[in-house]
């Protein structure tokens, strides 16, 4: 059994990728939980050594694999190549981190008493990963993973196995420099839909699942990774919106605006879906966001120029199609939205960015599409603004452009935007690797990437040690005997 993979630029085949066997699932755990005996009792430092190699790897075949990125996924080139570009940081920033998998030394309220952290591998850690960013998120996950000691288990995207395929390849050859501290299945490749993610999900011998998808997808694989005791990792929906205060820049507003909002074609979790403008500006913020769009060049994402390219599948046009129709009946003006089928390579699914107009936030806006729609909505005061970007269920990437200090350190504060990222003066998409990634309510409160997302790869383990010749109980107990 294989995935034969069609190129959403023209439906073309790309390769064929053999399906991983459900029976053999067990085997590759059992495979990974061995690695995991021999791995972790590699000095971190060492381990990060092999990231560093990876990474040179990396950089000697990025533009190959961003050109993968491109055929397989769709992004524009350059895209593709600041994919890769994120997982080269990504190795950087975890071969720093291998040696500095820091714990507390914590004041003992006993004499003669010491108290600390200690951080340990934690054991195999599975990465199911999404299309829409086919290698960046694994390596996100993967490198930190396996700094801190863990094996890597990857079930990446039906739609986009030969990245996936490629990457381990890349990865391969930075084994082979790296010798014989590395056990064999320290990272395995599994190929396959939702069953194999549950396999994942289910086993106790897997303690760490960090799922990247859909709302719908996180709400099935965390209550099974929960009902183990697991950890799971979730990086699920979003729902972003810009908020634009009349002091804002506008020029600046406005390629903060397209870039974030039709970059990817609309496809990536960070994309910008709610504009949310004063409403003294917002005729013109909306003209010149139009004026932008009317000449965007939507085509083969392979030539220079081009940028936006197609979406993913035809199903994904359809559920655009079926938003903005929804958007329509509530009351919405939709701008654009309609398919592209002149200039553009035959096979594949292209679809004009749209801009609808908002009369109030719908039940519709609330849902995420993954596609490039841009809701517009007015408002008057500024918490006004901050509610409406807080009235949605999902919790991952914000942003307001203001100049205005108050507006934005109140949008920064306790009683600003409640999302895992909120941007000033920036859009809510193209976030670095140095900070945590994820989001809060159905983004599912998964941190990856940068900071200290590492503990989530780690146990915590608080150690006592008493050098005294007494055995004094903490808060005074008395237990003579
Ligand atoms: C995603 O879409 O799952 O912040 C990740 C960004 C990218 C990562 C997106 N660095 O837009």
């Amino acid at each position: 059994m294989e995935i034969i993979v069609r190129s959403p630029i023209d439906g073309s085949e790309l390769g064929r990728a053999p399906i991983t066997p459900l029976a053999d699932m067990p085997a590759v755990i059992a495979r990974s939980q061995a690695a995991f005996l021999a791995w972790r009792s590699v000095p971190a430092p060492r381990r990060g050594e092999l990231i560093r190699l990876f990474g040179e790897e990396l950089r000697a075949e990025k533009a190959s694999l961003a050109a993968l990125v491109t055929a397989e996924a769709g992004k524009i080139a350059t895209e593709g190549l600041g994919e890769v570009q994120e997982m080269i940081d990504i190795c950087d920033f975890a071969v720093g981190l291998s040696r500095q998998l820091y714990g507390l030394t914590i004041a003992s309220e006993r004499p003669g008493h010491r108290m600390m952290e200690t951080w340990h591998p934690m054991g195999p850690c599975a990465v199911i990963s999404a299309f829409n960013f086919p290698v960046a998120v694994w390596a996100w996950n993967a490198t930190l993973a396996l700094v801190c000691g863990d094996p890597v288990i990857w079930k990446p995207s039906e739609k986009t196995p030969l990245t996936a395929l490629a990457s381990m390849k890349i990865f391969e050859r930075a084994l082979a420099r790296f010798g014989s501290d590395a056990p064999p299945a320290l990272v395995q490749c599994v190929i396959g839909g939702a069953e194999l993610g549950d396999a994942l999900a289910t086993s106790r011998e897997v303690p760490i699942v960090s799922a990247t998808g859909s709302t719908r997808m996180g709400a099935i694989v965390g209550p099974k990774v929960a009902a183990r005791f697991g950890r799971s990792i979730l990086e699920l929906g979003g729902n972003n919106a810009m908020i634009v205060s009349p002091s804002a820049d506008l020029d600046m507003t406005v390629r903060a605006i397209v870039f974030s909002a039709v970059g990817t074609a609309g496809q990536r979790c960070t994309t910008l879906r709610r504009l949310l403008v004063h409403r003294s500006i917002r005729d013109d913020l909306v003209a010149r966001v139009r004026k932008a769009y009317a000449t965007l060049p939507i085509g083969d994402p392979r030539a220079s120029g081009t940028l936006v390219g197609p979406l993913i599948d035809a199903g994904s046009r359809d559920r655009m199609l079926a938003a903005l129709g929804r958007a329509s009946a509530e009351g919405g003006v939709v701008h654009g939205g309609r398919p592209v089928t002149t200039g553009v390579p035959a096979g594949g699914v292209y679809v004009e960015p749209a801009i609808v107009e908002m009369p109030a936030q719908t039940a519709g806006m609330r849902e995420e599409t993954f596609a490039p729609i841009l809701y517009v909505l007015a408002w008057d005061t500024l918490d006004e603004a901050i509610a409406l970007q807080n009235d949605v269920p999902q919790g991952l990437s914000s942003s307001i452009f203001t100049t205005d200090l108050r507006e934005a350190e109140t949008f920064l504060s306790a009683v600003g935007s409640d999302c895992g990222i909120a941007n000033v003066n920036m859009g809510p998409s193209g976030a670095e690797i140095g900070g945590a990634f994820g989001g809060e309510k159905e983004t599912g409160g998964g941190r990856e990437s940068g900071s200290d997302s590492w503990r989530a790869y780690m146990r915590r383990q608080t150690n006592s040690i008493n050098y005294s010749r007494s055995l004094p109980l903490a808060q005074g107990v008395n237990f003579d005997i």
